[in-house]
Parts: structure tokens; C-alpha cells; sequence
């Protein structure tokens, strides 16, 4: 019953940020996810008759990669495959179901933020029994194994009936089709106060939660009017949809325009949030503030203790290098650690297994914490609602009364979208370039006091990562930082992160391309932004 097929090699599989990323006709090649999956199994040892998590945010091609996953599954001799109905589970429900079902490890298919459809993107993302993403020295083996691959294996079985709960047996493996919000909405409950959310839902405040037609709708749409009572019709967009609806599910004000809108304007709910693909980014907007995901880490690490979950307070506070330096402050007053990783969920695992860190977050509308190895959207907004349901103030307040308490760090990432990959590698080595003679040399207000090509010592493990993006500090806190992301399907996305530190409280309310536009104009000259990427503008300011 199980079939050896002979395959070659196929090129590009290297898993990048967060998984492999590919435009779906490239997944849809013959053999290209067989290929994959199984150099991930052909990578992982002592697996057989353990349990494995599967699920995905429900794009298009989704439902195809989980029959054949299964089968493969299967083949190689998994006990069990744990699916969410429908094919279904949101990247922080496969993180919660490792753990809790004690799973060897778990397959997602999702390429997150990315957009989706036919012809948008794909992606599969394997993650490690604590529930985390696989670290670097497993995906780099897994494309080491992806440009040896001679065969995968696979099971001649019929199509599994993914859309009932229930159990099948393919083989000795049996495969379980799961509800996908049980598991975590369980989780929720231990570490949240869900009657001091309710009962601030009661008392009549008013949110929208914006599920962009990916996976958060029934995990939000179950927690938040199921089990805390919020007004029917606060989660929209509530239906996952193979193509998002032509959205693009990443939660940002510029793609989450219709929320932010809302949130702007006279008829305006408390409190807005949204989430993206696959369910691990936040979006948090209060009535008149778009609150950025770096300052939203601080406030939230500043005031986790009010969660039951976080009662005891919290060991560490971890952010990836290009996010805002507002955490290090509140890390700073708590007397707590700081940890500072390159970018990618899978740089906090460590630190979140060794109790080194509680909280982690990045700059890009991730936030999460030891309760799982990922981060987590819902959770972001229960915390947010934790928060609200204490304090009673609007959202709006309890930012500025944290600036000014601990300054504001004016903060905004500039993309350039689809470049080409030369180009943005031009920007990238003049940069280099010029890093050795760069400390001391002033800019009108901007001095420089050091700069360099991040790498970053995992205390940990040992293990060292180079050529994580190149940042420049200056004397007054001001910083910037040039990196190339490595979640794009097309060209080369170039991020430019800009950040000021303001500590007077008369300073803090200016709109921040504004109040950043000394930095923006220094980042652009010493990068020859415009002459190499042929743009005059940043595809997407954030
Ligand atoms: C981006 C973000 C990074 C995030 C990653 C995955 O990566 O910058 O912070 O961890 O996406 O997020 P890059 O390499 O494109 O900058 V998700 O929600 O797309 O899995
Ligand atoms: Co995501």
C-alpha cells in the first residue's frame, strides 16, 4: 500500500524567515511538496509511532497539500496525525496542540501575511516538539536533504475526509480530524480572566475585530461573542476563504484600511483589532491610535502581571533586533532581562524554553509568550482586553500615559516591494561599506556612536547567526535599520526601520513620519535608496 516514487532535486527549496514561500503555481509543480515534506521527515529521527499536528490558514491549495501530507504521514510511519477540520488551525493552535498533545512536531501550510489565491502564495513551515519553529540547523538540513532527494514514499490510499470530526486509520497510523479552536480556546481560559473580560463586554464596550477572511474567524469569532460576550457582529471578515477575499491579510493600517478607518473616524467602536493569514500577528487600534506592534510589546510586557497567567510576573523581555528599543526601557524599570534576536519566531524558542524570557515580540505586529513557541494574535488582543477591562481608560490614554512615563520611541518601517534582487543587494553592500568609518561622523542633529552587520550568540545553544541586518545608532537614540526580507515570493523586498527616542512629554504627538523625518532622509542618503531601487517612494510605509 505504500508507494516509493523515484523524484529529483528541485531547486530553491530553502525555507526562509518563516518557511518554505513560493508562488502557488511553483508548489504546484509534480513532486514539489512531496519533495519537501518528505526532506523534512527524511531530516527528523525517532518519530515513528508518535504524533503529528497538521493544519493550515485555509488558503487556496491547502486542502490538496493536507491529503498529501497525510498519505506521507502515513508512509512514514507517524502513530497519528492530529488535522484541524477542514484543514484548518491557526500557526499558534498547531504551536498549542504540540504541546499539549505532546506531538513529535507539527506541518503548517500557510505563507502567513502573504496573499493568497491561485496565484498568490503558498508556503509549509515545520515546527519542533516544543511547539516552536524549527531553529536554523534543522532547515538547513532540511534543504541540504531537499538537493539529495531521490524518492519520497507515500501511501495509495483515498482522499481523507478532512471536514469530519472523527478518526480514520490509514495504515497503522490513525488520523484524527480535530475542532481547531477547542484546544486553544481552553489554553485562553487558564490565562486570561475571561469574567473580567466579560464583564467589561457587559458594561457595553464596544470593539471590531477584523479576521481579514483568514484563519482568526472562529478562533475570535468563538472566543470573543462566544465565550466573552462581545455584541454579534464584532468579528468580521469572519469566514476563511481560500483567496482571503482578495485581501491581503497582512494587519497593517495600510491593509487593514477599512478597520483603521473605522477606528478613526466619529463612529469608532473601544477598541479595533485584526489578525493576519495564519493567525499569529495583531493589529491593535484604539479609538484614534493606531498603537505600533513595538510600543503594544512594551505596554503589554509592562503590564502582563494583570493577566492570571503572568501573575508572578515575567523573567525577560525578548524583541527582535529591528524592533523599537521602547521595551528595553520598560525591561530597564522592571529590572528584568532583555534579549535582542534576530528576526523570526524561531530566535525566541530558546530563550522561551530556558525561562530566560517570558514576553517576545517584533516589530512586525508579532507578539507572544512562553505559553506557546509562536506568536499569537488572539492572545495579543486578550491582553490588550486584559488590560482595558483594569484599567477602564481608553486605549489612547493608556499609550500616552506609558510615553510618558517612559518616552516615546517614535517608530516606522519602510518597505520597498519587489525590487530587483540586485538592486536591493546594492543597497544593501553600500551600506557595508561604509560601516567601519561610520561611528563618529555626524549628520546635521545625528551622530553616529556605532554600527554594524548584526549577528547574534543564541546563549542557549551556543549557536551563531550572521548577517541579520545593518544597523546604524546614533548618540540621541535614534536609529536605523537596513535588512532584506526573507518571507517575499517576488524580487527583493527591501525594509529600512526607522526609530527616534523623545522623552519630553510637550514632543511625543507628532505623526511619526514627521517626527522622523531627519532619520528617513539620512537612511535614504546613506543608502542611495532612491537612485538604486529606481523608487521615489517606499512601496509601503508602517
Ligand atoms: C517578516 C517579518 C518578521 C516575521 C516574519 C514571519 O519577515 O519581518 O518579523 O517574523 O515575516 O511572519 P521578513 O523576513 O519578510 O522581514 V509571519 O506572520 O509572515 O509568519
Ligand atoms: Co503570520
Amino acid at each position: 500500500m505504500i508507494r516509493t516514487v523515484p523524484t529529483q532535486p528541485i531547486d530553491g527549496q530553502k525555507p526562509g524567515t518563516s518557511g518554505l514561500r513560493k508562488k502557488v503555481p511553483v508548489f504546484q509543480q509534480p513532486h514539489y511538496v512531496e519533495n519537501f515534506v518528505q526532506s523534512i521527515f527524511d531530516t527528523l529521527e525517532g518519530f515513528a509511532g508518535t504524533t503529528l499536528i497538521v493544519g493550515g490558514d485555509g488558503r487556496y491549495f491547502n486542502r490538496e497539500v493536507v491529503q498529501t501530507i497525510l498519505k506521507m504521514a502515513a508512509a512514514a510511519g507517524f502513530g497519528r496525525v492530529r488535522v484541524g477540520q477542514g484543514g484548518l488551525l491557526s500557526t499558534p493552535a498547531v504551536s498549542v496542540a504540540i504541546r499539549k498533545h505532546q506531538a513529535f512536531g507539527g506541518i503548517i501550510l500557510s505563507a502567513s501575511h502573504n496573499p493568497g489565491g491561485p496565484d498568490g502564495d503558498f508556503g509549509i513551515k515545520y515546527n519542533i516538539g516544543n511547539g516552536g519553529p524549527a531553529p536554523e540547523k534543522i532547515t538547513d538540513a532540511i534543504f541540504a536533504r531537499t538537493r539529495s532527494i531521490s524518492e519520497y514514499r507515500i501511501a495509495d490510499v483515498p482522499d481523507v475526509d478532512i471536514d469530519s470530526i472523527g478518526e480514520t486509520v490509514l495504515g497503522d497510523t490513525v488520523v484524527e480530524i480535530v475542532d481547531p479552536v477547542a484546544d486553544y480556546a481552553e489554553l485562553m481560559q487558564q490565562l486570561f480572566d475571561f469574567e473580567a473580560i466579560r464583564a467589561l463586554f457587559a458594561g457595553g464596550f464596544t470593539m471590531r475585530f477584523d479576521a481579514m477572511s483568514a484563519v482568526t474567524g472562529p478562533y475570535a469569532k468563538r472566543i470573543l461573542e462566544g465565550l466573552l460576550g462581545a455584541a454579534p457582529g464584532t468579528v468580521v471578515n469572519d469566514t476563511p476563504l481560500p483567496d482571503f477575499g482578495g485581501h491581503h491579510p497582512d494587519p497593517n493600517p495600510v491593509n487593514a484600511k477599512d478597520l483603521y478607518d473605522l477606528m478613526m473616524g466619529p463612529d469608532a467602536p473601544d477598541f479595533g483589532a485584526a489578525s493576519d493569514g495564519d493567525g499569529d500577528r495583531n493589529l491593535i487600534i484604539g479609538r484614534g491610535i493606531f498603537v505600533t506592534p513595538s510600543d503594544s510589546l512594551a505596554i503589554l510586557a509592562a503590564h502582563a502581571h494583570l493577566a492570571p497567567g503572568y501573575a508572578a510576573g515575567i523573567a525577560g523581555i525578548a524583541r527582535s533586533m529591528p524592533t523599537s528599543l521602547a521595551a528595553d526601557h520598560v525591561a530597564k524599570a522592571l529590572g528584568i532581562g532583555i534579549y535582542e534576536t534576530p528576526t523570526g519566531w524561531k530566535f525566541f524558542g530558546n530563550l522561551l524554553d530556558a525561562g530566560l524570557a517570558t514576553i517576545c515580540g517584533e516589530e512586525s505586529a508579532g507578539t507572544g509568550s512562553n505559553h506557546i513557541r509562536e506568536k499569537d494574535g488572539v492572545w495579543a488582543v486578550l491582553m490588550w482586553l486584559t488590560l482595558l477591562s483594569h484599567r477602564r481608560q481608553p486605549a489612547i490614554d493608556i499609550v500616552r500615559e506609558h510615553w510618558a512615563r517612559f518616552g516615546r520611541n517614535y517608530y516606522s518601517r519602510h518597505d520597498y516591494e519587489a525590487v530587483p534582487t540586485q538592486a536591493a543587494n546594492g543597497v544593501m553592500e553600500a551600506i557595508r561599506a561604509q560601516i567601519p568609518t561610520l561611528p563618529g561622523q555626524a549628520f546635521g542633529s545625528l551622530t553616529v556612536s556605532s554600527a554594524d552587520d548584526f549577528s547574534y550568540h543564541d546563549p542557549v545553544d551556543g549557536s551563531d547567526s550572521k548577517n541579520q541586518g545593518l544597523r546604524i545608532l546614533f548618540e540621541n537614540g535614534s536609529r536605523i535599520v537596513y535588512r532584506l526580507s526573507g518571507t517575499g515570493t517576488e524580487g527583493a523586498t527591501l525594509r529600512v526601520y526607522l526609530e527616534r527616542f523623545e522623552a519630553d512629554t510637550a514632543r511625543q504627538d507628532l505623526d511619526p513620519q514627521a517626527a522622523l523625518a531627519e532619520v528617513i532622509a539620512l537612511a535614504r542618503k546613506l543608502g542611495a535608496v532612491v537612485e538604486k531601487t529606481g523608487m521615489a517612494e517606499p512601496s509601503v510605509v508602517t
